[in-house]
């Protein structure tokens, strides 16, 4: 397979100024007119002009309004190239494709009587011959044309210029976005929809309409994702002085989509999973989901279309700055401390295994063969943490001054990582030149600190160093600059002032630690007793830190730390250490350490906090998690370790919980101090149940009464979730309560394949039989693939069974939806944290999928890299 390498970057050779398309939809057949403005950019260049195209039947093709001879141009694989193309001309071509065969989800497809597009990354040539990469940039205008009936609403990006009725029962609209883009961010809809408005008027006084096109059952749907909006652009012009640019905002969900959601420019496509929520039917964390990407979409605006990228190996320059500003815009509107533990929460689970797997690569990878299997955990998640790291050290203020920088320069073209750094530079005077080799090196560091105290000389030495494992083409790493955020605890609890040799914030109580070599010491002077450390606050760095800590620390720093995060990440240690010893030692953690009981007693005691961040304390770190710390995952040995960890939590603090459990009983709100207190109340059902039968009765009874998702649900998953219970009667009365309802009966799927039950397996497979199931439809295949590759006890059965189910799968779906295919094959290429026996069985389940006829790209590249 051909690889692209970032080394072979070279400027376009044309250039697009205008593009003209007019379609006529039809799920069988679409024609796609396409009137082309090329202009050649080098006078002395005269070699033939590659326009990018697959699956594209070519009707006509015309250069200046004559029809080409055919001698003039050649198809080949993926192209057309015109032989001897003018410096300057018009290319009309007219192509003609199938949108309801188009199971792939790239380019236009026709879903649930929907027309729908998706380009990034590559999609757009899927629609008609063109210069399909992010460098070229052009105005498009597009007139639609359907049948009016089935498709009253046609939407395409920018403004909406003209409509008219045709023959046929047809019509058509005419829109003409006048900000020049590339075409990754084209977009069109077509279908029956309903919309909901309201307007957004900008800090210059502009109106905008803001539209969110649902199908009419939904229309009572959509507040959330509107207060959302209107949120988000408030936040990004308080916070980056940006405000958006077209008259007209417009948002359409549907069921059948690929990611989480898209920005087209002017037109947002998205996953109605991202869009859709009503008490009833959306859970808490739902509810969250929609504000954070309905947020990102909209970043998006200036941070990936005003400025966008020089090619798809600069992908982070738009998705971990704009990871970055939802996160911020998320940490304000709710809890910050909350937030970021989330936010570290889930860089734990997906990127970290990433960067230690044969998938690792760069936040700006080299080289691809597939560009859709590097919208990543790395790209997205780690781009975040480094775009974070800069935004610390430059502190709130300059890194402002730098993105004001970024805009100006840039707004209009499309630009590199380099160029993010050089106006950050350039705005504030500082050299970033060591932070380019967080762009560059994947893996994750450990951070090794050693703390001496001297009460001789009343000094504090804390030892810092650095290292990380090789990872797939990069042998050797080098030192990366690491701010780690920190302070110094009395044994009394303060946090005391920071003395040393640098006079810069002398006698402030925390400081940045710069550790930019192997290893570093940094002497901390007049420090009157030993002091307990406080490392990496607010996860500074994505990193992992060893500090060789005991208990005691952890339990100290779990009860006196006034860095949230770090608090967390204290009581993490103290379950982390109790569940390893447990392993370790081949027993359940039937009894609770002594320390893990202080620490847990007091933050349940605690009744001032803050429900949600005391749920967050109270919760232990994930089977997965866990699984990271070992030498070699143990599954079986985790789970038990945990589940019994969790029934002596139960058990030790039943009064508490039952306590917790009733105080918290309010009638439903949809406010962040109701959401808090429904999860705290629904850990705290989960760990009455987990040590005490007699809940069933009670868990059954919030299933039946709940009045919305969130507890509804949190019942159901734990019902379905118990080993040996038979929830046949909750099963059935799940699904007939829900079933006009897609994203709940994905909810309905997702806890059955998640279920660490021995039947599972037979549960999956059968399944996908159900009605309900539909390979055509990716959340549907996420909900039942997904989460059973997620399901340690169960994809890791000793037998290989998970694994073979799951091969099974994707080499049908591969047929499918290719992307979502090589997603799901991902767990697969873990192998090496596993046993021998299961290394063999993991790989005999790649290497089988390896040999399959017609093997996409897609999947291929992941197959290829996992086998290395
Ligand atoms: N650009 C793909 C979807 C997203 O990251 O917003
Ligand atoms: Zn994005």
């Amino acid at each position: 397979p051909l690889v692209i390498h970032r080394e072979d970057y070279r400027p376009p050779r044309f250039v697009v100024d205008a593009v003209d398309l007019d379609i006529q939809l039809d799920p069988e057949l679409t024609q796609v007119r396409a009137r082309l403005h090329l202009r050649r950019q080098s006078e002395a260049d005269d070699q033939p002009l590659r326009l990018c195209g697959e699956g594209l039947a070519l009707l006509e093709i015309r250069q200046d309004g004559q029809t080409l001879p055919k001698d003039q141009y050649r198809l080949e694989e993926g192209a057309l190239l015109l032989l001897h193309p003018p410096r300057d001309f018009v290319l009309e071509t007219l192509v003609q494709i199938r949108p309801i065969a188009n199971t792939a989800l790239s380019g236009l497809y026709f879903a649930n009587g929907h027309f729908i597009t998706q380009c990034e990354a590559e999609g757009f040539r899927r629609i008609t011959y063109y210069l399909d990469r992010p460098d070229v940039l052009a105005r498009f205008g597009v007139t639609l044309h359907a049948e009016q009936g089935p498709h009253p609403v046609l939407l395409a990006n920018g403004n909406r210029i003209a409509a008219g009725q045709e023959a046929h029962g047809r019509h058509w609209v005419r829109w003409e976005d006048p900000f020049p883009k590339p075409c990754y961010l084209f977009a069109l809809v077509a279908g029956d929809l309903g919309c909901v408005r309201d307007h957004f008027r900008t800090a210059s006084g502009r109106e905008v309409a803001l539209e969110i096109y649902v199908e009419a059952h939904h229309l009572d749907a959509c507040a959330q994702a509107m207060d959302a909006l209107q949120r988000a652009m408030a936040w990004d012009e308080r916070v980056y002085g940006r405000e958006y640019d077209l008259d007209r905002y417009m948002i359409v969900a549907t069921d059948t989509f690929n990611m989480g959601a898209m920005e087209n420019k002017g037109l947002n496509i998205f996953n109605s999973k991202y869009v859709l929520a009503r008490p009833e039917t959306a859970t808490d964390t739902d509810y969250q989901g929609i504000e954070s990407v309905i947020a990102h979409e909209y970043f998006h605006n200036w941070t990936g279309n005003r400025v966008t990228l020089r090619d798809w190996f600069q992908l982070s320059l738009k998705e971990g700055l704009t990871v970055f500003r939802d996160q911020e815009f998320s940490a304000d509107e709710n809890s910050r401390g909350v937030q970021r533990i989330g936010d570290v929460r889930r860089l734990r689970a997906a990127q970290f295994p990433e960067d230690a797997g044969p998938l690792a690569h760069p936040v700006r990878p080299d080289a691809y063969i597939e560009i859709n299997n590097f919208y990543t955990a790395t790209v997205y998640e780690k781009g975040a943490e480094v775009v974070r790291m800069i935004h610390t050290v430059l502190g709130a203020a300059a890194f402002r001054q730098g993105m004001d920088l970024y805009f100006a320069r840039h707004d209009g073209q499309a630009v590199t990582i380099e160029d993010f750094l050089a106006a950050m530079e350039g705005a504030t005077g500082r050299d970033l030149a060591a932070f380019r080799l967080w762009y560059s090196q994947a893996g994750t560091p450990v951070v090794h600190a050693a703390g001496r105290y001297d009460p001789a000389q009343r000094r504090y030495s804390l030892t810092l160093r650095q290292e990380a494992a090789p990872t797939p083409g990069q042998p050797e790493k080098r030192p990366l600059p690491i701010p780690v955020r920190m302070a110094l605890f009395s044994p009394a609890g303060q946090a005391m002032p920071l003395r040393g040799q640098e006079e810069d914030g002398a006698g402030d109580r925390e400081r940045i630690l710069m550790l930019d070599t192997a290893e570093q010491t940094w002497i901390f002077t007049e420090v009157s007793e030993p002091p307990i450390p406080s490392l990496l606050r607010g996860f500074s760095a994505p990193v992992r830190l060893e500090m060789g800590f005991g208990d005691a620390q952890r339990a100290f720093l779990a009860s006196h730390d006034d860095d949230p995060f770090n608090r967390w990440e204290a009581m993490q240690g103290l379950a982390l250490q109790a569940l390893l010893a447990a392993i370790d030692q081949s027993h359940g953690a039937g009894v609770l350490p002594e320390l893990l009981h202080g620490a847990l007693a007091a933050v349940l005691s605690d009744a001032q906090m803050d429900p949600a961040y005391r749920a967050e304390l109270l919760t232990l770190p994930s089977e997965d998690y866990v699984g990271e710390q070992m030498a070699v995952i143990d599954v079986e040995g985790i789970h038990c370790a945990r589940e019994a960890l969790r029934r002596a939590m139960g058990s030790a603090f039943g009064e508490q919980w039952a306590a917790d459990y009733e105080s918290l009983a309010f009638p439903y709100s949809r406010d962040g101090v109701s959401s808090g207190r429904r999860r705290l109340r629904n850990l705290a059902l989960a760990y009455l149940l987990a040590s005490d039968a007699s809940y069933l009765d009670r868990t059954r009874q919030q299933y039946r009464q709940a009045d919305n998702m969130t507890d509804h649900l949190a019942a159901f998953s734990l019902l379905v979730h118990q080993p040996d219970a038979d929830v046949s009667d909750i099963l059935a009365d799940f699904y007939q309560r829900w079933q006009q309802h897609p994203l709940v009966i994905d909810k309905w799927f997702a806890i059955q394949a998640s279920a660490p039950r021995p039947d599972t397996l037979a549960k999956a497979q059968a399944l996908l039989q159900h009605p309900a199931f539909d390979w055509r439809t990716p959340n549907r295949v996420r909900a039942l693939l997904g989460s059973l590759g997620a399901n340690a006890t169960v994809f890791h059965a000793a037998d290989g069974s998970g694994y073979a189910f799951l091969a099974a799968q994707i080499r049908h779906l591969d047929e499918l939806n290719p992307q979502i295919a090589a997603r799901l094959a991902t767990p697969l290429s873990r192998w090496q944290r596993y046993d021998a026996q299961r290394q063999g069985l993991m790989r005999q389940a790649l290497e089988d999928l390896a040999g399959k006829a017609n093997l996409s790209r897609d999947l291929g590249e992941v197959l290829e890299k996992s086998l290395k």
